[in-house]
């Protein structure tokens, strides 16, 4: 093993329900040195996300699939082993789409330098300070408009996006409601994260019903990650002018059939509910904005970054996994 090995996961077959080992396998590359404009560089951490179980499809919405029996990508933050680029030496900090692999031949103008306000903390930027992160801000602000006073509802509460986009709502003065798979993580988000209510939607009973009893006065703005029942439960408890950022909707990402969705989005109507569906990717205008209030919030204990941290590439399968069964407590990342 040279310092040019590098170890690869690699889709070999694409998953019709929940995805397994069997359809992934490990491969070992050996990699050239980098030329004018290149870069080797060796991840530190890697980042596993529910985006990714769309790209295992045949057919991308907004982003070509993942390819079969080649390298995929993903978040990374890593270190550069070699360069042949002036803007960047050996030792530098770099963001990559560089996952699911230890080290990666990439060119320079594909990686990020960072300056890590934290050099003992960099898989932050595959969370609060990075794209899950960003997203909850933009999702929040832009989508959400919460104003002093409403109600914000969020699903998978105490996730990557789920915790920062409680935290941000709390600072603006929101009664903040959190649905969660466990009472460790409604816990967290009670005694951490400053949320007013907690609602564990496995033991909950009727979700609606617990959702008024959370909310007395409605729900203004929806948070929506997890999709189904939540949705609907949602729209139930919503307050005339409601607003719902659709962020994502996890609890079908590994349907192999559709299934029936909920049943009363007449109500979009009656109630005069805003609906907006986004991507982070498209929102880069409040990347500055973000960076800048989320590095802030960080430094001043405001925000709290919990994470989940599995050990090995031999396991980012089962870390990514693990996003679907709940066993991630924060952001999911792979130490590598
Ligand atoms: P995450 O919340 O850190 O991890 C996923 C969590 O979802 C799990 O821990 C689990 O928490 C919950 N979950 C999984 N399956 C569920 C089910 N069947 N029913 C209810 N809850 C379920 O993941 P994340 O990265 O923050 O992503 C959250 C959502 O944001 C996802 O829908 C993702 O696709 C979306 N997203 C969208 C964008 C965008 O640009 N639109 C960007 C990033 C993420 P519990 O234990 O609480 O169930
Ligand atoms: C995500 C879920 C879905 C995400 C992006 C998508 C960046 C895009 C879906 C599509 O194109 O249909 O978590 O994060």
């Amino acid at each position: 093993m040279s310092s040019r090995t590098a170890r690869q996961i690699q889709m070999v077959s694409r998953p019709a329900g929940m995805p397994g080992q069997e359809h992934f396998r490990m491969v070992e590359v050996e990699l050239p040195a980098p030329e004018a404009g290149q870069v080797l560089v060796e991840n530190r951490y890697m980042s596993v996300d529910p985006y990714m179980r769309g790209r295992m499809r045949a057919e991308g919405v907004y982003a070509a699939p993942y390819p079969l029996n080649a390298p995929l990508y993903g978040g990374a933050v890593g270190e550069v082993l070699e360069s042949g680029d002036e803007n960047l030496q050996p030792g530098d900090i770099v963001l990559s789409q560089g996952a699911w692999q230890d080290r990666l031949l990439t060119r320079a103008s594909r990686v990020q330098r960072l300056e890590p306000f934290d050099p003992e903390r960099i898989s932050l930027y595959l969370g609060t300070l990075g794209m899950p992160g960003m997203t909850a801000y933009v999702g929040l602000n832009r989508f959400g408009e919460p104003k002093e006073g409403e109600t914000v509802f969020v699903s998978a509460a105490s996730g990557a996006v789920g915790a920062n986009v409680c935290q941000i709502a709390k600072m603006k003065g929101c009664r903040v409601v959190g649905s969660v798979g466990s009472d460790a993580k409604a816990e967290y988000l009670n005694a951490e994260c400053g949320v007013d209510e907690t609602i564990n939607y496995r033991t909950c009973g009727d979700l609606t019903e617990a959702l008024r009893a959370a909310a007395p006065d409605g729900v203004d703005v929806y948070f929506e990650n997890v999709g189904g029942e939540h949705l609907q439960a949602a729209l139930n408890a919503m307050n005339p002018f409601g607003r719902i950022a659709a962020c994502g909707m996890i609890s079908t990402y590994n349907d192999a059939e559709p299934v029936p969705g909920p049943n009363n989005l007449m109500l979009i109507v009656g109630k005069k509910v805003r609906i907006n569906g986004f991507i982070v990717f498209d929102h880069n205008d409040m990347r500055e904005d973000f960076l800048r209030d989320m590095s802030g919030w960080i430094e001043s204990g405001r925000v709290r970054a919990r994470e989940t941290v599995v050990e090995g590439l031999e396991n980012a399968v089962d870390a990514f996994l693990a996003l679907f069964s709940g066993d991630n407590f924060g952001k999911m990342v792979v130490k590598l």
